[in-house]
């Protein structure tokens, strides 16, 4: 697992470059202008970043969960906003590859992979965050239609993606009465609110999502009714671990800007770099990223080997590397001195999207939760 082969190195390195061509030079700007560039999503996908590990048959690059955040660390050191969208739509793509029959897949899964469709995950409500099990948005049957009502929150992508998958209620109360649909944006019924002002992830929007009486075919079900809970949690797993290795990403990118700069800088006689002081600095902040990518790894080959322990491992990385890795990146912004509070250098912006990470995807007390659930039933 930690001795790279040609091919994984050639994969980590494919996106290492595109994030340094396309993703690096732009992301302070897309930042400050709140710019979603899609054209440059879509050179990512031709690169097979679409649907990193979704089936070839369908136009997925057959990888594995372990190649998955070898590239969404690289391309976080272009922007780690725009590679936490790429994240979140190739979640989205695996889970209608994975539980779509093959007419789903088919006519879904190809536009996903080349990123001419955009694709949103829809669970959080304005009612149910971290209680995701008890969301209100509705489904209901009328004949060979669903009809959905109720409005999903903080939606990433959403306004822009095309293709929406959607947690809703056709049951029971809790979350074997939820099921997951897919929504199409042009369905009648469905709106979008105001893009949400945010502290950081500004070069993606954030909206919410408003269902009012959206009929969609009753063949846009994945999976079988009631099954849509478990869906959502299955594509959380390698979600969390791609967040995370956004945030390992974020914070390699700020640890490499800090030893340039402390090289360069003078203070008391000396290069800043040739302060033992800053150095053990920098010995903490190395340690933590490396911790944080070598549970990553960990976790990640549990998830491609399917093991027992997959859910805890998943949680615990998440929590431990946005947390890490959120402090090396604040840790790196004050090494910089007032500089570092200034736009241009890019730092503030690494903070400003790595803080969301240890809120989104469940919060990292909900990783607590999940881990500790495992603790006590050992
Ligand atoms: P709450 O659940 O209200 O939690 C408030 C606080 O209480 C948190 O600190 C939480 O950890 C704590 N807490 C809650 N329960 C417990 C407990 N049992 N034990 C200990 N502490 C607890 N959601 C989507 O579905 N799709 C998206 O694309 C998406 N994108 C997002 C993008 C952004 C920029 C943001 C900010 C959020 C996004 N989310 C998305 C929503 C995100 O997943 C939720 O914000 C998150 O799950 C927390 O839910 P909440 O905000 O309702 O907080
Ligand atoms: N993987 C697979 N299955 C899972 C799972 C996981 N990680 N977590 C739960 N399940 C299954 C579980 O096994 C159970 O299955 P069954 O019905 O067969 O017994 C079912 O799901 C219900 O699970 P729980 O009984 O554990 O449900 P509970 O209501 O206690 O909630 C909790 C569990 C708190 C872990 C869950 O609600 C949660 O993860 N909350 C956080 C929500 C979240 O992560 N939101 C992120 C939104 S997306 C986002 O932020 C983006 C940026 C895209």
């Amino acid at each position: 697992m930690f001795t790279l082969t040609d091919d994984d190195r050639a994969i980590r390195d494919t996106a290492r470059d595109f994030a340094a061509e396309f993703l690096a030079p732009n992301a302070v700007e897309w930042d400050q202008t709140k710019h979603f560039p899609v054209d440059v999503l879509r050179k990512a996908a031709a690169l097979g970043m679409g649907g990193i590990y979704v089936r070839e048959d369908v136009g997925g690059s057959g990888l594995r969960r372990l190649d998955s955040v070898r590239i969404f660390e690289e391309l976080a050191k272009g922007c780690p906003s725009i590679a936490a969208y790429i994240s979140i739509h190739n979640m989205v793509t695996w889970m209608i590859d994975r539980f779509g029959n093959d007419e789903q897949r088919r006519r879904w899964v190809p536009g996903l992979c080349s990123m001419d469709q955009l694709a949103s995950y829809c669970l959080t409500e304005p009612g149910a965050g971290s209680d995701a099990a008890a969301l209100s948005t509705r489904a209901v049957r009328d004949g060979d239609e669903y009809v959905l009502t109720g409005a999903k929150q903080f939606i990433s992508g959403a306004g822009t993606s095309d293709v929406y998958v959607v947690m809703a209620r056709t049951g029971e109360p809790g979350p074997r009465g939820i099921s997951a649909i897919i929504v199409p944006k042009d369905t009648p019924g469905l709106s979008f609110g105001a893009n949400e002002k945010k502290m950081g992830w500004n070069a993606q929007p954030t909206r919410q999502v408003i269902f009012d009486g959206a009929r969609v075919p009753a063949e846009n079900l994945l999976g079988e009714e009631g099954s849509g809970f478990r869906i959502a949690m299955h594509g959380l797993n390698g979600g969390r671990l791609n967040i995370a290795a956004c945030s390992v990403g974020g914070a390699q990118a700020a640890l490499d800007k800090t030893v340039g700069y402390l090289a360069e800088r003078k203070a008391f006689g000396e290069r800043l770099l040739d302060s033992q002081a800053l150095q053990f600095r920098l010995a903490d902040m190395r340690t933590g990223i490396e911790a944080s990518r070598t549970l990553l790894w960990r976790a990640a080959d549990a998830l491609d080997r399917n093991a027992d322990d997959v859910v805890e491992l998943c949680a615990m990385a998440k929590r431990f590397a946005t947390d890490a890795c959120f402090d090396a990146a604040n840790d790196a912004l004050q090494l910089h001195g007032g500089y570092g509070y200034l736009a241009e250098y890019g730092l503030e912006k690494i903070v400003r999207d790595l803080r969301v990470h240890q809120i989104l995807e469940g919060t990292n007390e909900i990783m607590r939760v999940v881990v500790a659930r495992s603790v006590v039933a050992a």
